[in-house]
């Protein structure tokens, strides 16, 4: 009688809410997050009695600056739940996939719901999703929640992800960068308090990225020191090498693997575009 959650994530507006109704019949639970006056809402599948469905804030980012943010990636991080669904709005699949990178990043269950494919179409974005789909390592099926199509297929895909140990794809950061990482990674490795919640790599970007909340939590933490130390040092190198911070080379590296992606499996067709507006 084991249980399987399922968390819907987002980009504001990319259909969540209407996912999350549709699947539970919009009979949920609605709450707070411990802590914070951040909404929560969980409810049942419909078709599945043994799976719950989370919805988490809607957000563009998984770092420390808000409230939505911390909420999100604090429930992917201590709850693990068996899969998390990115609602992705496929007429803005750049913006949206950044938020599908970093929970590849978090070494999350992933599945991406490929919503508003009817507005991709209209707008003249034909997007090759099994393309996207093997680029990123990870299920796309494409969505119109409204009209209620393709949950089916997201559901039954998502069904399949439960209990996989999911291997992500990583960005290449560049030799600078990677060889901080590493470096922190080791570190962080010989820590299995540290392991046992948290992927290494993604700590060790986060560091790199300044990460207030994650920073705060290793000062106030022994065994630590080390880390600490090691990151201080790297924030201090990358600095010097770029003339700039390590977060923002590294937002604008994970953007760049984001257009390379886009740039493969996307077509536009600019006729339909201007006719439309
Ligand atoms: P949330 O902010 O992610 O929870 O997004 P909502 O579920 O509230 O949806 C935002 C708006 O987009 C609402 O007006 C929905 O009716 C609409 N919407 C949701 N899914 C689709 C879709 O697949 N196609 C279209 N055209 N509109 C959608
Ligand atoms: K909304
Ligand atoms: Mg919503």
């Amino acid at each position: 009688n084991l249980k399987n959650t399922f968390a819907l994530i987002g980009n504001p507006n990319a259909g969540k809410t209407t996912i999350f109704n549709s699947l539970t019949g919009s009979k949920a639970h609605v709450g707070n997050w411990p802590g914070v006056t951040v909404e929560k809402k969980e409810g049942i599948l419909l078709e599945d009695k043994s799976v719950n469905i989370i919805d988490l804030p809607g957000t563009y980012s998984l770092g420390a600056y808000s409230e939505d943010e911390l909420v999100a990636r604090n429930y992917i991080i201590g709850e693990k739940p068996d899969v998390v669904i990115d609602v992705i709005d496929a007429s803005n699949l750049k913006r949206n996939l950044y938020l599908a990178v970093q929970l590849m990043e978090m070494d999350a269950n992933l599945v991406l719901a490929l919503n508003m494919a009817d507005e991709a179409k209209t707008n003249g974005i034909d997007i090759n999703h099994s393309l996207l789909s093997d680029l990123l390592g990870i299920p796309v099926i494409p969505t119109v929640a409204i009209k209620n199509k393709g949950l089916k297929e997201l559901i039954s895909n998502a069904k399949k992800e439960i209990g996989k140990r999911k291997k992500s794809i990583k960005i290449n950061y560049g030799a600078e960068i990677e060889q901080e990482i590493e470096k922190l990674t080791n570190l962080i490795e010989e820590n299995p308090e540290l392991t046992n919640i948290y992927s290494a790599r993604w700590l060790a970007v986060k560091l790199l990225e300044n990460d207030e909340e994650l920073i705060t939590k290793f000062k106030s933490t022994s065994g630590t020191e080390e880390i600490l130390a090691r990151y201080d040092q790297s924030i201090i190198d990358l600095e010097k090498i770029f003339g700039d911070d390590a977060e923002t080379v590294i937002i604008e590296k994970r953007y760049g693997f984001i257009e390379g992606v886009v740039k493969k499996c996307v077509k536009t067709s600019k006729n339909i575009e201007n006719s439309i507006s």
